[in-house]
């Protein structure tokens, strides 16, 4: 990949850029090598926040897509969708119609009802970004995901190696890139749910996570 037509702003460990990262990372270990380069942008010196950043996105977040054209995509699913258009060979996208609804269908229950929890919960029990603690909201938000992880334990119980069968899909990508970030806190939140600890092992054995995936 010599010279790179696109950008994607990110930073490591946090879950949105890291879902986008693990998405092109499993392009690349399926054979596509999208002609994107990835640039650092260092939140805990707050440039997310600086001109810079907020000429390319003006809501000041993370992962932001920047095109040939200098124009950019500010929010992750989007950033997954253009891609999976723009470059549909061997695309992660379900082609049977069916198939794709139950794979869009969890890509939703996953980032809705887990991973935007799943970030409040690690930045209320121990922020990362020294956000003061917050025990009780903590204490809240695991009581919230205990229905929709249940829905992941029921769901794997068919015996699929992966969330949606057995290709990887974008829910995974943004599964696994909400449990890194409660990793990175040494939490866990699975509780006594096979399913689901045999399925995060399994994907953590892929290449784009072995890539992607620190901690
Ligand atoms: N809906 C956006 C959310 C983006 C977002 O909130 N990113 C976080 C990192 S995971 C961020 O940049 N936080 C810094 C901030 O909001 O100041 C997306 O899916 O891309």
């Amino acid at each position: 990949m010599s010279d790179p037509a696109m950008k994607l702003y990110m930073v490591p460990l946090a879950p949105n850029p890291t879902k986008v990262m693990l998405y092109i990372a499993e392009r690349a270990a399926a054979g596509t090598e999208l002609p994107i380069e990835q640039v650092v942008v260092n939140t805990l010196k707050g440039r997310h926040k600086e001109p810079e950043h907020l000429a390319r996105n003006p809501f000041g977040t993370l992962p932001v897509l920047e095109r040939e054209d200098g124009s950019h995509l500010v929010e992750s699913l989007a950033i997954v969708e253009y891609l999976e258009d723009r470059f549909p060979d061997g695309a992660l996208r379900e082609a049977d119609v069916e198939r794709r609804a139950r794979s869009r269908d969890m890509e939703r229950i996953v980032d809705l009802r887990i991973a935007a929890p799943m970030s409040n919960y690690v930045h209320a029990a121990k922020s990362p970004l020294g956000l003061p603690p917050d025990p009780a909201a903590a204490a809240a938000i695991e009581k919230g995901l205990q229905a929709p992880l249940d829905y992941l334990e029921a769901a794997l119980e068919d015996g699929r190696p992966l969330l949606t069968g057995a290709r990887a899909a974008i829910a995974d990508c943004t599964m696994q890139a909400s449990l890194q970030f409660l990793r990175f806190i040494d939490a866990d939140l699975f509780g006594d749910r096979p399913n689901l600890r045999a399925w995060d092992a399994r994907y953590r054995e892929r290449p784009a996570a072995q890539a992607v995936l620190k901690w």
